[in-house]
């Protein structure tokens, strides 16, 4: 392979070490499959800590990180003030097992930024979150089929782990073992960015379908934005035959401004789930609707759902601060940070003259190996991702931490300095020079 454009990492061997005895213990040696470095090959790095806009692994070497646990850490890394409320909360107990005060404190928050949450539930994860948001439009619309697009990604419920089946618009296919048809059957899976095909299902099959599902912001075919209109004509078509609309906006929520996609793009979905930032990186979910809605959400209504640390007080405590902070930030000086990178490795790209497309909004962006505009699956999954590959593997020698998969998003956090972006713009010039050859 290339020898380091900018030798920056010293050596893993203490990763390779910690590796060697993790692949005996957990599958892949870790706790989430695309940790694994499965897409861009050799040994997942073990980190150690971090602080501000960087990751330190076992070796001690240092990395930009642009992956922030996958979205969480737009504070960046430890922030002061949320380890201070973490240690405060942990002084006073971890869990309880009962309603608290910050639950809800941080429920007020969460719905003075989407007030299309009229009602919520606190959970683990964004899995459990939509899990829930899935049954819930089920139990209320009193209809089983649910559509989802192609390209996103929900967490791993068994109803939502459904690829395109044959014949795309009868029923999905399972895209994991272990999933028994009967619950993929009732998914329809449909290409993101096509309105007219969405408009046809639900016109020809509005009496099974209780619920759209929509990443309203891809994150998880890497970076994809939704055409103009996409989302409001999805709005009146859900609205017009009454299917509900869950926005999953657990990667969007926070990200690009103190609110979520549907108040940049003014469209007001029926069920919101949220993850990531608002446990500012410790575990939590949430699901919310009008309380029309949410009143059918056990013990008022006959849905169910549960769980033994929702709403615990450390990671309530760790997102209610995390808000707080959020709510006086300047997003605006962000998100611009984040379009002079993205403008900058587009013009690397050009004088290298490398088949590459940037797609951005806000603080996350994905740089995909095509020539082609992705703009939904189909597009996506034509980027090379050997090539990809490749950069991941030479950035991370640079000391610089990116996504390891090409169909991920790259997040900026307010802790990432002016000197980060240049030292990042300087390795991905060197990298692309070397990877033209
Ligand atoms: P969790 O169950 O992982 O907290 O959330 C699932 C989920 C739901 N919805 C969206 C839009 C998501 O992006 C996610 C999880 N995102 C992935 C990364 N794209 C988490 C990383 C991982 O799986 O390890």
């Amino acid at each position: 392979m290339f020898s380091p454009v900018t030798k920056k990492i010293m050596n893993t061997k203490k990763s390779v070490t910690y590796y060697k005895q993790a692949v005996k213990l957990m599958p892949g040696g870790v706790n989430s499959p695309v940790r694994a470095f499965g897409a861009v090959g050799g040994n997942p790095i073990f980190i150690d800590r971090a602080k501000g806009s960087k990751v330190y692994d076992v070796d001690g070497n240092s990395y930009i990180d642009y992956v922030l646990s996958w979205g969480p850490l737009i504070l960046g890394h430890a922030q002061k003030q949320v380890i201070s409320i973490i240690k405060k909360s942990l002084s006073r107990g971890t869990s309880f097992g009962a309603p608290t005060k910050a639950e809800v404190e941080l429920s007020k928050m969460i719905n003075q930024a989407f007030p299309s949450m009229q009602m919520m539930r606190l959970v683990n994860s964004g899995t459990e979150a939509t899990m829930s948001a899935i049954r819930l439009a089920r139990g209320y619309t009193k209809k089983d089929k649910i559509v989802k697009f192609s390209g996103c990604y929900h967490g791993h419920n068994d109803s939502l782990l459904v690829k395109a089946g044959s014949g795309a618009a009868t029923f999905g296919v399972p895209s994991s073992h272990g999933i028994p048809r009967d619950l993929t059957r009732g998914t329809i899976v449909l290409p993101y960015n096509n309105i007219d095909k969405l408009k046809s299902v639900i016109k020809s099959r509005y009496k099974e379908i209780a619920a759209v599902i929509v990443e309203p912001i891809c994150g998880n075919m890497g970076v994809v934005l939704p055409d103009k209109g996409f989302l409001s004509e999805m709005r009146k078509i859900t609205r017009k035959y009454g299917v509900l609309l869950i926005f999953d906006e657990i990667i969007t929520g926070f990200r690009f401004c103190f609110g979520g996609a549907q108040k940049l793009f003014k469209v007001k979905p029926d069920i919101t789930c949220l993850g990531k930032i608002i446990g500012g990186g410790m575990p939590i979910g949430a699901y919310g609707a009008s309380k029309k809605i949410m009143q059918h959400i056990s013990p008022l209504g006959g849905v169910y759902q549960a769980g033994t640390l929702s709403g615990n007080p450390i990671a309530v405590a760790c997102g209610l601060k995390t808000l707080q902070i959020l709510r006086e930030m300047d997003y605006n000086k962000l998100n611009k940070l984040c379009a002079y990178l993205c403008r900058e490795i587009t013009q690397a790209c050009n004088h290298h003259s490398m088949n590459m497309r940037i797609n951005r909004i806000g603080s996350m962006f994905t740089l995909f190996f095509s020539q082609e505009q992705v703009v939904d699956f189909r597009t996506a999954y034509k980027a090379d991702t050997g090539k990809y590959a490749q950069y991941f593997r030479q950035m991370l020698k640079a000391g610089i931490y990116l996504p390891p998969s090409q169909f991920e998003a790259n997040f900026l956090s307010f802790a990432h300095t002016e000197k980060d972006i240049a030292f990042t713009i300087a390795a991905v010039k060197k990298v692309l020079e070397k990877l033209r050859r």
